[in-house]
């Protein structure tokens, strides 16, 4: 058993070691489409993902120029500070403000409480880990009624 287990260490350290090095493809957009920055909207808010250059597949599924939506709900922006470069090299984790759309899902209806909040997608690869360079929309802030 012993050795099963060092073999298992190996290989998850591998893996790990090619984090972040799926390619994305030169010139790749991510955007919303229905929503701007500065929008006041009503709830439940439905969130549109764009995607240009590359396209989209689902969690687990390894084929070139693909990858997720990822939505960051009131979350530090990634791509943008040193906490956020950090990220980069990880396997997003799936929470309440960081979801994840693996059945390569191109919108959501948000329940998002009355007041501001900001929101930003980001791609990740086959792994939830963002590729290199990374895919990430501007963050937008909106307003819920
Ligand atoms: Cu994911």
């Amino acid at each position: 058993m012993k050795t099963v287990y060092a073999a298992m260490i190996i290989l998850a350290t591998s893996a790990t070691a090619y984090a972040g090095e799926t390619a994305s493809a030169p010139g790749t957009t991510q955007y919303f489409v229905n929503l701007a920055d500065g929008d006041t909207v009503e709830g439940p808010v439905k969130v549109i993902f764009g995607l240009s250059g590359m396209g989209v597949a689902p969690a687990g599924a390894d084929i070139e120029n693909t990858g997720h939506h990822h939505v960051l709900i009131d979350r530090p922006a990634i791509g943008t500070g040193a906490d956020g470069a950090e990220e980069f090299d990880m396997n997003m984790p799936a929470e309440e403000n960081l979801r994840h759309f693996g059945k390569g899902q191109t919108e959501v209806m948000l329940e998002l409480a009355p007041g501001e909040h900001s929101l930003q997608l980001v791609l990740g690869d086959k792994d939830h880990i963002p590729h290199n360079p990374p895919i990430f929309s501007e963050v937008i802030t909106i307003t819920v009624k």
